[in-house]
C-alpha cells in the first residue's frame, strides 16, 4: 500500500479523483487548498505542481498531476484487485484507457472551447457565438458515439461497472453543468442515471444532479 496525499478543493477537478478514491476504499490523507486564496500558486504547492492547479496526488512522495492520469493510475495499482479495473494485458484495459483519455483530452477540449467562447465565467472578449455553435454541434456528435457505445449494455466495458465509468461520466456531467444538452442521448443518461446510485459518487458529490 502506497503512501497517498491528494492535494484537492471542493467541486473541482479534483472531486473525481476523490470519488475514485471512495470508490477504491484505499487510504488517503487529503490536503484541501482555498483556490480563492491562491493557496495552489504558493511556492510549497508549485514544487509538487509546477501548473500550480488541483488535483495532485502524492505517491510516496512522488507528485502525480492531471486528474486522468492520477485515477488510471489509481486504477491500476489498486483496481484490478478489487474488480474496478481491467487487467494489463487484457482487450478490456485498452477500451478503459481510449474512452477514458477520449473523455478528458478530445472531449474535454470541445467542453474548453464551448467554455471560452461563451461561459460568463470567461472574458467578455473572447465570447464567440458562431465558435460556440460548432463546439456544441461536435459534442452533440461525440455524444452520439458514446450513446451508440453504450446501447446493449450497461457499463462501459460491459456488465461490470468499472472506473472507466466512473472517469467517463464525470466528464459528461461537467459538460451538462456547462450546458451540453443531453435530451437526444438516451444510453448515456440511462447509464449516467446508475452511475449515480454507485455509494461513492453519493459520499464524494452529495446529491444526484438534475440534469438527467
Ligand atoms: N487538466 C487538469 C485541470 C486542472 C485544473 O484546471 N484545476 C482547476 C480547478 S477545476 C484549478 O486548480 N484551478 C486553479 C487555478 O487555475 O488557479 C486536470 O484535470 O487535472
Amino acid at each position: 500500500m502506497s503512501d497517498l496525499t491528494l492535494y484537492a478543493a471542493p467541486m473541482s477537478s479534483a472531486t473525481p479523483v476523490a470519488c475514485a478514491i471512495a470508490e477504491l476504499g484505499v487510504p488517503c490523507r487529503t490536503v484541501m487548498l482555498d483556490l480563492a486564496a491562491g493557496d495552489q500558486k504558493k511556492p510549497e504547492y508549485l514544487a509538487i505542481n509546477p501548473h500550480g492547479v488541483v488535483p495532485t496526488l502524492v505517491v510516496d512522495g512522488t507528485p502525480l498531476f492531471e486528474s486522468v492520469a492520477i485515477m488510471q493510475w489509481l486504477g491500476g495499482r489498486y483496481g484490478v484487485e478489487r474488480g474496478l479495473w481491467p487487467a494489463a494485458d487484457t482487450p478490456e484495459r485498452l477500451t478503459a484507457l481510449s474512452w477514458t483519455t477520449w473523455a478528458y483530452v478530445s472531449y474535454g477540449m470541445l467542453i474548453n472551447v464551448l467554455n471560452f467562447s461563451r461561459s460568463p465565467h470567461a472574458d467578455a472578449a473572447w465570447h464567440h457565438p458562431p465558435l460556440a455553435e460548432e463546439a456544441l454541434r461536435r459534442l452533440d456528435a461525440a455524444l452520439e458515439r458514446l450513446d451508440a457505445e453504450l446501447a446493449g449494455r450497461p457499463w462501459l466495458l460491459g456488465e461490470a461497472y468499472s472506473l472507466a465509468d466512473l472517469i467517463v461520466a464525470c466528464v459528461i456531467t461537467y459538460s451538462a453543468y456547462c450546458g451540453v444538452p443531453l435530451e437526444r442521448h438516451g444510453h448515456v443518461r440511462g447509464w449516467l442515471r446508475r452511475f449515480y446510485q454507485r455509494p461513492a459518487y453519493l459520499q464524494t458529490w452529495g446529491a444526484v444532479p438534475p440534469m438527467v
